[in-house]
C-alpha cells in the first residue's frame, strides 16, 4: 500500500465523518422489535468475505465489487456474522489486516413485504467496525462512521426497483483509524528501506485492547408501516407513591396520525394511558426500578405500548412496545442517589471480548457474564471503552445492573485530536449514543471519554463543550469522563458531575510495592475531593494475574499479588466510602486481548476471571466483599449462592 493509498483511505474516512455530521439524527433509532405491525428477519449467520489485499486496498471500489456477486470477482471465504473476522482463520494477515474487507449475503425478502406498498423495509446493522458502506442489489444505500453504534437504511425503494424478492447485501468495512476517529489512531509508514520493505506501514493506537474489526452485531431486516413510530423518548420521576412518565413520540410518514400510549404493569394491568404524541402518564402505587441488591423486587419494568393510527388514506396502524423503568438519578457533593437513596457502585469494568469471536455479539457469553456478575454480587458495570450492544443494556434493565455508558473517546492523547473536526465528531457521537440509549433505566451516567490527555491546554474547552452538549441532550443523567491525570492539572474536571479516577498504585507506579497503596490512595482521594468537592468513583484499579501462577510472599503477575493489591485498595475504600467515595469498579472483569507488546502476555491479564470466564483467586475475594457491602447497604440478603441461583431462574 503506497502512501497515496493511505492518504486516500484517510480522506475517504474524513469525508464520511463530515457527511455523518450533517446526516446524523434526522431519524430515531428504536431497537427493532416485532409487533402486530412489524416483522423482524435476522439475516446474520454465514456470510462470504474477502479482504482487499491490493497494495492500496482500493481494488474493490475500482472494480465495483458491489455490482455483482462477490464470488464472481475473486476468491471468497466463509465468515460468521456477528463476529470479528480477525481470529476466525489461521492467517496472521487477516488477523492483523488494516483496510477494506468485503462481506456479502444473499437473502430472500418475503413477497408480501415487496407487494404491499404500505410496507417500509429497513436494513439495520447493529454495529460494524469502523467505517461501513452498504449496498443492496448493487445500489449504495448508506454509509456510517463509528464502530459501536447501529446504522440503518430504508431499502424499500431499492428492492422494488431492482430484482424483487432477492436481496444481495454487500457491506464494505474499513478499520483504519485516523486522528479524528473515536478512538483515534494513525497510520505510520516505515521509510527505512534497510529495515522495512517498500509500502510497509503499521497502525498506531493509544488504547489497550485489540482493534477487532468486522460486523460485530446482528444484521436485521425489519418492516414498519409507512406511517410509523420513528422515535420515543421517556423521562421518569416520582413523588411519594405516584410515578410520572413523560413521553414524546415522533411519527414519520403521515401528517395525520392519532397517537395512543398505554402503560401496563408486569401482570398486564393497564395503569395509565393517554392520547397524543406528548404527555405525562401518572402511575399510582408505583413500583420503582431498583438496582439489583438494593431492593427485594429489583428491575421492575412497565411496558409502554405506543400505537399510531393513520386517520386518512388506508388507516394503517403501527405499534411499538417499550420497556419503561421508573426511577430517578441525582448527584450531591458526596453521594450518588437512585430514587433518592444512596447508591454505592460495587462493580466491574468490562470489554466486549472473547476467544474466536473477538468483539462479535454472542448470547451465551452475554448470559454467562450476567450470571457471573450476579454471582459475585456486582451491582454495576462501565461499558469501557465504547458502547456495548443494545441487547446487553436490555439485560441490564431486566436484571437491575446499573451502567455507566461510555463513548469510544479512548486514547485521545495527541493534541491534534482535540481540533474542531474531532470535537464535531465527538459531539455527533454523543448525540447518536444518547439517541440510542436514553430510554434504558439501567443507564445512570454518560462517560464521554477514558483517560484523555486532559492536562493539554485544548482539553479545557473541549470537555466543557462535550459535557455541556451531552447535558443538553439529556438533563436527567450526570456526565463524566474517566481521568488518570493529576488532580492539579486536569482541565476538564471542573465540568463533570462525578470525578472518576483510574490509578494503578504498585503496578505502573512503584511496581511490587503494595505497602504504598494505602498512603498513595488516601492522598489521591483527599486531593481530588479537596479541590473539587464532588463525589468520586475509583473507576479502575487492579493488577495482572496469570492464572495458575502463584507465589507467597506475593510477586507481580501471580494470583496472590492481584489479591493483595485489591485488599490494600479495599481498606482505603472502606474508610472513604463513609465520606465521598461512591463506587469501585475493578479493572477488569475478564482477561482480554490487546495488540502485541512486551508488556502483554497474549493480552491483558487484569481480569478476575480468565478470558474463558473461570475465576481467579481475586474473584472470590471480590465476591465476599461485594456481598458484604450489599448486606450493609441493601435490604439484607442471606448470603451467596442460593440467592444468586434462585434470582436468575
Ligand atoms: C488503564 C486503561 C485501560 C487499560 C489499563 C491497563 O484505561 O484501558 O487496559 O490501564 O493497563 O489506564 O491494564
Amino acid at each position: 500500500m503506497g502512501s497515496s493509498g493511505a492518504e486516500r483511505a484517510a480522506e475517504r474516512l474524513l469525508l464520511a465523518a463530515l457527511c455523518s455530521v450533517c446526516q446524523a439524527l434526522q431519524d430515531g433509532m428504536l431497537f427493532p422489535t416485532e409487533s402486530p405491525s412489524r416483522e423482524v428477519k435476522d439475516v446474520s449467520g454465514l456470510w462470504i468475505f474477502r479482504a482487499d489485499e491490493s497494495p492500496e486496498r482500493s481494488r474493490g471500489f475500482e472494480q465495483q465489487w458491489y455490482k455483482s456477486p462477490l464470488a464472481e470477482t475473486g476468491p471468497v471465504i466463509d465468515m460468521p456474522v456477528p463476529s470479528s473476522y480477525n481470529d476466525i482463520t489461521q492467517d496472521a494477515q487477516i488477523r492483523d489486516f488494516i483496510g477494506w474487507v468485503w462481506y456479502e449475503k444473499d437473502v430472500w425478502v418475503p413477497a408480501r413485504w415487496i407487494q404491499d406498498r404500505g410496507t417500509r423495509i429497513v436494513l439495520r446493522v447493529g454495529s460494524a467496525h469502523y467505517y461501513s458502506v452498504l449496498w443492496v442489489n448493487g445500489v449504495k444505500v448508506t454509509e456510517h462512521v463509528g464502530g459501536h453504534l447501529p446504522f440503518e437504511a430504508d431499502i424499500s425503494g431499492v428492492l422494488r426497483q431492482t430484482s424483487g424478492n432477492q436481496c444481495r447485501i454487500t457491506i464494505a468495512v474499513n478499520n483504519t483509524l485516523t486522528l479524528e476517529t473515536l478512538p483515534p489512531g494513525t497510520i505510520q509508514y516505515m521509510t527505512d528501506r534497510s529495515r522495512y520493505p517498500a509500502g510497509y506501514f503499521v497502525q498506531n493506537t493509544n488504547f489497550d485492547f485489540f482493534n477487532y474489526a468486522g460486523i460485530h452485531r446482528p444484521v436485521l431486516l425489519y418492516t414498519t408501516p409507512k406511517a410509523h413510530i420513528d422515535d420515543i423518548t421517556v423521562e421518569t420521576t416520582f413523588s411519594d407513591n405516584i410515578g410520572l412518565v413523560s413521553f414524546n413520540v415522533s411519527v414519520l410518514g403521515s401528517s395525520k396520525a392519532a397517537v395512543k400510549v398505554t402503560l401496563s404493569a408486569q401482570d398486564g394491568r393497564c395503569v395509565a394511558s393517554a392520547d397524543g404524541s406528548r404527555g405525562v402518564l401518572k402511575v399510582t402505587d408505583v413500583n420503582l426500578w431498583w438496582p439489583y441488591l438494593m431492593h427485594e423486587n429489583p428491575a421492575y419494568l412497565y411496558s409502554m405500548e405506543v400505537s399510531v393510527h393513520r386517520t386518512s388514506e388506508d388507516g394503517q396502524t403501527d405499534v411499538y412496545t417499550l420497556p419503561v423503568g421508573i426511577r430517578t438519578v441525582k448527584v450531591t457533593s458526596t453521594q450518588f442517589l437512585i430514587n433518592n437513596k444512596p447508591f454505592y457502585f460495587h462493580g466491574v469494568n468490562k470489554h466486549e471480548d472473547a476467544d474466536i469471536r473477538g468483539k462479535g455479539f454472542d448470547w451465551p457469553l452475554v448470559v454467562k457474564d450476567f450470571n457471573l456478575m450476579k454471582w459475585m454480587g456486582a451491582n454495576s458495570f462501565r461499558t469501557s471503552h465504547y458502547p456495548y450492544a443494545e441487547e446487553i443494556l436490555q439485560m441490564a434493565d431486566r436484571h437491575g445492573i446499573v451502567i455507566i455508558d461510555e463513548c469510544p473517546g479512548v486514547g485521545i492523547k495527541d493534541i491534534r485530536s482535540f481540533g474542531n473536526v474531532s470535537l464535531a465528531h465527538h459531539l455527533t457521537f454523543m448525540e447518536e449514543l444518547v439517541r440510542r440509549d436514553k430510554n434504558h433505566p439501567s443507564v445512570v451516567m454518560w462517560s464521554v471519554a477514558n483517560e484523555p490527555a486532559s492536562e493539554m491546554p485544548p482539553a479545557g474547552f473541549y470537555f466543557k463543550e462535550l459535557v455541556s452538549h451531552t447535558r443538553s441532550l439529556d438533563s436527567s443523567r450526570p456526565v463524566t469522563y474517566i481521568t488518570a491525570s493529576n488532580y492539579a492539572r486536569d482541565l476538564g474536571a471542573p465540568y463533570v458531575d462525578v470525578i472518576c479516577v483510574n490509578s494503578y498504585f504498585s503496578w505502573y507506579q512503584d511496581p511490587g510495592h503494595t505497602e504504598l497503596i494505602g498512603l498513595q490512595l488516601n492522598t489521591q482521594f483527599d486531593n481530588w475531593y479537596g479541590k473539587y468537592q464532588k463525589p468520586i468513583i475509583q473507576s479502575e484499579y487492579g493488577a495482572d494475574a496469570v492464572p495458575g501462577l502463584h507465589s507467597d510472599p506475593p510477586m507481580m503477575f501471580t494470583e496472590e499479588y492481584q489479591k493483595t493489591v485489591l485488599q490494600n485498595y479495599h481498606n482505603v475504600f472502606d474508610q472513604k466510602r463513609k465520606e465521598f467515595v461512591i463506587g469501585e469498579l475493578i479493572w477488569n472483569f475478564a482477561d482480554f486481548m490487546t495488540s502485541q507488546s512486551i508488556i502483554r502476555v497474549v493480552g491483558n491479564k487484569k481480569g478476575i476471571f480468565t478470558r474463558q470466564r473461570q475465576p481467579k483467586a481475586g474473584a472470590f475475594l471480590l465476591r465476599e466483599r461485594y456481598w458484604r457491602i450489599a448486606n450493609e447497604t441493601g435490604v439484607g440478603f442471606t448470603y451467596l449462592g442460593h440467592f444468586c441461583c434462585t434470582s436468575l431462574i
